[in-house]
C-alpha cells in the first residue's frame, strides 16, 4: 500500500497532535517541533487501554473511546480550545488514496470491531469527535506504524529509509521509486511502501514452510487464513507457537511426563488475551532468566516440570523465536534487495527504523535477525536505528510535513484564485464589451471610447467574377509574409498562392519607420526577383495589423504600435504613404496600392471565400483582435446607412479605459508595467500570445518568491523577461506530455532542480491563465455575435467566424474553452469557427480583387 510520504526532512513547526493505535498500547501524543536555528522536537504523551470488549465491539463505540481518550488527554494538557493538526498512526491494512483517507481492508491482531472494515477511517474518528462536540482537531494524515518508526528514525538518521514492526504483530514499510508503484501516475521520486507483509503467505506460498502447529494456530486465530506470516513471527502468537508445541510434546509423552494441565490445553487462552503478547514475553524471557523462570512459568501452568522439561522447553523458545528472527531477515533482506536494485548500487547503505517489543525486548530476537540480514545480504551495510520515540512521533513529523504542503497549496491555490474567472464575471466582462462597442462606434463617444470599433470600407465579398495576379503583404503577426495570389473567375472559386516569410528583425520593429519600410520594399523585391516578376507593377493588398484609422480602403492611419513593434515616425502616418515613399526611394519597382486591411478582416475574407457566412473575424495571436460585419446605420463616422461594412474592433485596447480593472491581477499589473506600452492593449495583455508567458512567468516567480515553488530558488533565467515563451504553455498543456518533458522545459529554464511537483504545478498555473485567456476571448465574441443578432432582430443567429492565430492553433485547450464560453453566454448564436488555413494575405488579394472589380466596373 503506498502511503504518499515523499520523506522532505524540513518539517513545519508547531504543535501536532499523534494518536498511536494498534501496538500492544493506545497512545495519544501532543508533539511541539520548534525550529529555532536547529529543530527540537518535545513530546508528551499518555497511554491508554483499549478494553478487549471495545476492540473487538462495535467500530463506533472503539471510535468513541478513541475520541474519550483524546478529550481526555487534551483536557489534561490545557489545550481543549485549540484545533491542533493530528497524525493518526493507525497500524492495520489499509488502502489509501490520500493522506488524510484510509480505508481499512482487513482488523489484524486481536482487533475485529465490527462496521470498520471497507469504511475511512478517518471519517468513523471525525465523526466521533463530532458526536462529543467538546473539541475540534484537523486530521491531516494517517500513517502505518512502520511508517511512523521509518519518520521517526528517520528524523535523526537521514539514511533511514525502511521502517519495521515486530511486536504484536510484524510489518515493514521502505521508500520505493515512483515507476515502480504502477498503481499511480508519476514516475519521478520515491514514494514509502507499507508492504503489509504480515499477510505473506495468505495465498499459499508459504504452505512448504508452515507447520501443523501454525496451521493450529491459524484455525484457532480471529482470522483464519490471514496473516500467516505474521502468525510465524509475531509477539501475538510465538507464545501459542511454544505452549502448541509443548502439548504436542507432553502428549507423545516426550515431556512433563506425557502430562498436561487444563491451563496448558487452554486453546488460544494465550490467543484472545491482549496478554498474549506479554505470555509470548513471558517464554521468550525464559531463555534469558535462566531455567529458574522456566520452572515459574510451566508451574505457572499448574505443571511440574523437571530440569529437563526446562531445558526442553527453553530449547522450544529459542526454536520459536530464532524461526521468527530468520523468517523475518529473510522477508528484510527482499526488501534491501529492492532497495539496492532500484538505486543500482554497488553496496547499499541504509538505516532500518524498528519498533515492537519483540525486536526490543525478546534478548535475542534482534541479535538473530541482524546476524541473519547481514548473511543473506552481505553486500549491503545495514544499520538497525531503534525507535526510542515511538512512531508517534514520525506521525506528528508526517503531519507536520502534510501542512506544511496543506498550507502552501492553500496559498497558491488563494494566489491562483485571482486569474479564475466567475461565470458572474465573465458575463460582466461580455458586457462590458458591448458597452464599449456601442460607445466606439457612436460619433458622440468614440474618442473616449477604448474599442475604436474602425471603419474598414470593406463592404462586400467577392461575387466569383474576380480574377488578376495580386500582391498580399502580411504585416503584424508572428512573421511578415509577402504573397502573389493568382484568382480565377468562375463559379469554382480557385485561387493560387505563392508566398514567402520574411524576419523583422527586433531593431527594425523598433529602429526607424523609414528603416522598416525599406525593409518590407527589399523583401518585396526579394520575393519579386524570387517569382521572376522583377519590376512588375501588381494591384497590391496590404495587411497591416495594427489600429488603423481609414477614411478609405487604401488608406490607414497609424492610430499606435502594439505588439513589440514601436518604429518611429508611423503614428499619426498614413502606412500606405510610408510604404510609397519606401517603394520610391528604391526606383526599383512601382506597386498599385489599392487596399490596407487588418488581419482580422482579411480573416474574415479568407474563410469567407469558403463560407458566405463567415462575418466575423478573429486573430488570437501574438496579438488579438476582432472584426465583424456591422451595419452601416450603426457605423456613426462613416455617412450612409445602407448594407454593412466591416469594423476593426481594434479590442485589444478594450480595459485602457480601467473597464477590466476588477479582472487584472497583480501580475497583469507587472506585464503591462514592463511592456514597451504601458496602459494600452490590457484586453490583449490577459489573451495574447505575446504576454501569456510573461504572466505565467511572473506567477512563478511570485510562488517562488514565496517558497511555494522551486523550493524558493530563484533561477537567473526565470527572471529573463521572455524566458517563458506562450509557446511553453501549449506544449505544457498537451494532455499526452508526460510530466518529464515539463521537467525539460523547466531544465531549459536553469530550474534544474525542480522536482515532479514542481511540473505539475507549472503545469497548473500555464492552465489557468490560459483558460482565463481564452475565457476572456469568449466572453468578448459573445458580446460581438449577439450583437449582430440584435442588429438583425433574430432570435437565433447562425454566423462563422474565421479565426487565425499561433495562440488559437496551437493551443491545446484555448479554441474550446473559449467556444464553451461563447456558447455559455450568448446561446442564441449558433457560432461555426472556421480556421483560416490561408492566411489574411489571401483576404487582403480578394479585398483589393473586389476593389480592382468595383473600380473596374465603375460602380464606384
Ligand atoms: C511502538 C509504536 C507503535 C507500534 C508498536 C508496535 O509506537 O506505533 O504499533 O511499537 O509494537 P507492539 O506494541 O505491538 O509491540
Ligand atoms: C496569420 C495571418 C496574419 C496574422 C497572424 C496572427 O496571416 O495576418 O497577423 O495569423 O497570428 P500570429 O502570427 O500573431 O500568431
Ligand atoms: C498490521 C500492520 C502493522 C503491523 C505491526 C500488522 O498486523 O497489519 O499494519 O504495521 O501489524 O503493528
Ligand atoms: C493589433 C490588431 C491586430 C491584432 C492581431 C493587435 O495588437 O492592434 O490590429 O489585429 O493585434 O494581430
Amino acid at each position: 500500500y503506498s502511503t504518499i510520504i515523499h520523506k522532505s526532512m524540513y518539517v513545519h513547526q508547531g504543535e501536532f497532535l499523534s494518536l498511536d493505535l494498534g501496538g500492544s498500547n493506545f497512545r495519544v501524543l501532543l508533539v511541539r517541533v520548534m525550529a529555532d536555528g536547529e529543530q527540537k522536537v518535545e513530546m508528551e504523551s499518555q497511554i491508554y487501554a483499549i478494553p478487549e470488549h471495545l476492540m473487538r465491539g462495535s467500530g463506533s463505540e472503539l471510535f468513541d473511546h478513541i475520541a474519550d481518550c483524546l478529550s481526555n488527554f487534551l483536557e489534561k494538557m490545557g489545550i481543549k480550545d485549540k484545533k491542533l493538526p493530528l497524525g493518526f498512526t493507525f497500524s492495520f491494512p489499509c488502502q489509501q488514496t490520500k493522506l488524510d483517507e484510509s480505508v481499512l481492508v482487513s482488523w489484524t491482531k486481536g482487533f475485529k470491531a465490527s462496521g470498520v472494515e471497507g469504511q475511512d477511517v478517518v471519517s468513523l474518528l471525525r465523526k466521533s469527535i463530532k458526536k462529543r462536540g467538546d473539541f475540534d482537531i484537523d486530521i491531516v494524515a494517517v500513517v502505518n506504524d512502520t511508517v511512523g518508526t521509518m519518520m521517526t528514525c528517520g528524523y535523526d538518521d537521514h539514511h533511514c529509509e525502511i521502517g519495521l514492526i515486530v511486536g504484536t504483530g510484524t510489518n515493514a514499510c521502505y521508500m520505493e521509486q515512483m515507476r515502480n508503484l504502477e498503481l499511480l501516475d508519476g514516475d519521478e521520486g520515491r514514494m514509502c511502501v507499507n508492504t503489509e507483509w504480515g499477510a505473506f503467505g495468505d495465498d499459499g506460498a508459504l504452505e512448504d514452510l508452515r507447520t501443523d502447529i501454525d496451521r493450529e494456530i491459524d484455525a484457532g486465530s480471529l482470522n483464519p487464513g490471514k496473516q500467516l506470516f505474521e502468525k510465524m513471527i509475531s509477539g501475538m502468537y510465538m507464545g501459542e507457537l511454544v505452549r502448541l508445541i509443548l502439548v504436542r510434546m507432553a502428549k507423545e509423552h516426550l515431556l512433563f511426563q506425557g502430562k498436561t494441565t487444563a491451563e496448558l490445553l487452554t486453546t488460544g487462552i494465550l490467543l484472545h488475551s491482549t496478554s498474549a503478547l506479554k505470555t509470548t514475553m513471558t517464554w521468550m524471557n525464559l531463555y534469558r532468566q535462566g531455567l529458574t523462570s522456566a520452572e515459574q512459568v510451566l508451574r505457572g501452568l499448574g505443571l511440574d516440570p523437571s530440569v529437563e522439561d526446562c531445558i526442553a522447553t527453553q530449547r522450544v523458545c529459542q526454536i520459536v523465536s530464532t524461526r521468527a528472527a530468520h523468517l523475518c531477515a529473510a522477508t528484510l533482506a527482499a526488501v534491501l534487495r529492492q532497495v539496492r536494485d532500484n538505486k543500482a548500487a554497488e553496496k547499499l547503505r541504509t538505516t532500518i527504523g524498528v519498533d515492537g517489543s519483540v525486536y526490543k525486548n525478546h534478548p535475542e530476537f534482534s541479535r538473530r535477525l541482524h546476524k541473519m540480514v547481514r548473511r543473506l545480504v552481505p553486500d549491503c551495510d545495514v544499520r538497525f536505528l531503534q525507535s526510542q520515540d515511538g512512531s508517534g512521533k514520525g506521525a506528528a513529523m508526517v503531519t507536520a510535513v502534510a501542512y506544511r504542503l496543506a498550507a502552501q497549496h492553500v496559498e497558491r491555490q488563494r494566489i491562483l484564485d485571482t486569474l479564475r474567472l466567475s461565470r458572474e464575471q465573465l458575463v460582466e466582462v461580455k458586457k462590458l464589451m458591448s458597452e464599449e462597442m456601442v460607445r466606439g462606434l457612436s460619433k458622440q463617444t468614440h474618442e473616449q471610447a477604448s474599442v475604436k470599433m474602425l471603419p474598414t470600407y470593406v463592404r462586400s465579398t467577392p461575387d466569383g467574377t474576380e480574377h488578376g495576379d495580386f500582391l498580399a503583404l502580411d504585416l503584424g503577426g508572428s512573421s511578415f509574409r509577402v504573397l502573389l495570389v493568382r484568382v480565377r473567375s468562375g463559379k469554382k472559386h480557385n485561387v493560387d498562392m505563392h508566398h514567402k516569410i520574411y524576419s523583422i528583425p527586433q531593431e527594425t520593429m523598433q529602429g526607424t519607420g523609414e528603416e522598416l519600410f525599406s525593409h518590407i520594399v527589399d523583401c518585396i523585391a526579394d520575393f519579386l526577383e524570387y517569382m521572376g516578376m522583377r519590376g512588375a507593377s501588381l494591384p497590391l493588398g496590404f495587411t497591416f495589423s495594427f489600429p488603423c484609422h481609414q477614411s478609405k480602403l487604401d488608406q490607414g492611419i497609424l492610430l499606435r504600435w502594439t505588439k513589440g513593434f514601436k518604429a518611429s515616425g508611423c503614428v499619426g502616418q498614413d502606412v500606405v504613404t510610408l510604404l510609397k515613399d519606401a517603394v520610391s526611394r528604391r526606383q526599383e519597382f512601382d506597386l498599385n496600392f489599392v487596399a490596407v486591411v487588418n488581419d482580422t478582416v482579411g480573416t474574415m475574407m479568407t474563410c469567407g471565400y469558403e463560407d458566405s457566412k463567415c462575418e466575423v473575424g478573429l486573430i488570437v495571436g501574438t496579438g488579438t483582435n476582432a472584426c465583424y460585419m456591422e451595419e452601416m446605420h450603426n457605423i456613426e463616422l462613416v455617412e450612409n446607412d445602407d448594407g454593412r461594412m466591416c469594423v476593426n474592433m481594434e479590442w485589444g485596447a478594450f480595459g485602457d479605459n480601467g473597464e477590466l480593472d476588477d479582472f487584472c491581477t497583480q501580475f497583469d499589473h507587472m506585464v503591462d508595467e514592463c511592456s514597451n506600452n504601458p496602459g494600452k492593449q490590457r484586453y490583449e495583455k490577459m489573451i495574447s500570445g505575446m504576454y501569456l508567458g510573461e504572466i505565467v512567468r511572473n506567477v512563478l516567480m511570485d510562488f517562488t518568491a514565496k517558497g511555494l515553488l522551486f523550493r524558493g530558488k530563484l533561477s537567473e533565467r526565470l527572471k529573463t523577461r521572455g524566458i517563458f515563451e506562450t509557446k511553453f504553455l501549449s506544449q505544457i498543456e498537451k494532455d499526452r506530455l508526460a510530466m518529464r518533458q515539463v521537467r525539460s522545459i523547466l531544465q531549459h529554464l536553469g530550474l534544474t532542480s525542480s522536482t515532479c511537483d514542481d511540473s505539475v504545478l507549472v503545469k497548473e498555473v500555464c492552465s489557468v491563465v490560459a483558460r482565463r485567456a481564452a475565457q476572456l476571448c469568449g466572453a468578448g465574441l459573445a458580446a460581438v455575435v449577439d450583437k449582430i443578432r440584435q442588429n438583425r432582430n433574430l432570435n437565433q443567429l447562425s454566423v462563422t467566424v474565421g479565426v487565425d492565430g499561433t495562440l488559437y492553433k496551437t493551443h491545446p485547450h484555448f479554441a474550446n474553452i473559449m467556444q464553451e464560453t461563447l456558447q455559455d453566454l450568448a446561446p442564441q448564436c449558433q457560432v461555426t469557427f472556421h480556421k483560416s488555413e490561408d492566411g489574411s494575405g489571401k483576404g487582403a488579394a480578394l479585398i483589393t480583387a473586389v476593389a480592382c472589380r468595383i473600380k473596374s466596373e465603375g460602380q464606384h
